[in-house]
């Protein structure tokens, strides 16, 4: 079995009757949709699903999940999502799907996160997977020339035919090749402060438990 299958199936052993959960996005997070439909079928597991982009919505739709948006709950019991890197703190660089908004924005409402990843995903510092920003359209050259003076080797993310990728919400993404990111949470604080960025894939201090597929030990659960 491939290990984000292995680890999307194990993830859904967290879900109870009666959750309502935070469902992320992505090949890994794909999985465990899956198994949660499955359930919801065939063992009739009662849940809420709160979806972090349009492609999961269509997946659950599909498997008829019942869902709300975040903003129709209080907040969510649980939300399982992928992410791109992991740190050795278990800090986290999320976005490659471009979903980053509605996934930090789910995952600041739940009283717990747990990422699902197989092993290649973990990582000593974090900065080798180019952090994605989300940026509005009307200001984004500036942006872009802001990231390059700055240094930050900056990238427009793209469309196979040679357009800017538009996120769910009609923004782009800015991909910043960093290499290491030696400080996270002072790049966190300035990115914030830049006007134009709508949000960053750098989840600080957000994650209660991952879940890691790996080829020799199996799953690897830490908390
Ligand atoms: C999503 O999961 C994204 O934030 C991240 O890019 C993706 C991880 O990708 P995958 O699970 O497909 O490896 O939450």
């Amino acid at each position: 079995m491939n290990l984000k299958k292995l680890v999307g199936i194990e993830s859904a052993n967290y879900i109870k009757d009666g959750m309502i959960v935070g469902l992320g996005t992505g090949s890994t997070a794909y999985y465990m949709v899956e198994e949660l439909g499955r359930r919801v079928k065939e063992e009739g597991l009662s849940i809420t699903g709160v979806t972090t982009s349009k492609a999961t919505e269509v997946q659950a739709l599909a498997l008829d999940i019942p869902l709300k948006s975040i903003d129709e709950v209080d907040y969510v019991d649980l939300t399982i999502d992928g992410a791109d890197e992991i740190s050795e703190d278990y800090q986290g660089t999320k976005g490659g799907g471009a979903a980053l908004l509605f996934e930090k924005i789910v995952g600041t409402y739940s009283k717990e996160i747990i990422w699902i990843v197989d092993e290649s995903k973990m990582v000593k510092h974090l900065g080798a997977f180019p952090l994605p920003i989300e940026v509005i359209p009307y200001g984004s050259a500036q942006l872009f020339k802001l990231f390059n003076e700055n240094k930050l080797n900056p990238t427009l993310r793209l469309t196979d035919d040679g357009n800017p990728l538009l996120t769910d919400s009609k923004n782009y993404i800015i991909d910043l090749h960093l290499e290491k990111i030696e400080n996270p949470i002072e790049l966190a604080a300035w990115l914030d402060t830049q006007v134009g960025v709508v949000e960053h894939g750098l989840f600080l201090n957000m994650v209660n438990r991952v879940i890691i597929g790996t080829q020799h030990e199996g799953v690897k659960t830490v908390d």
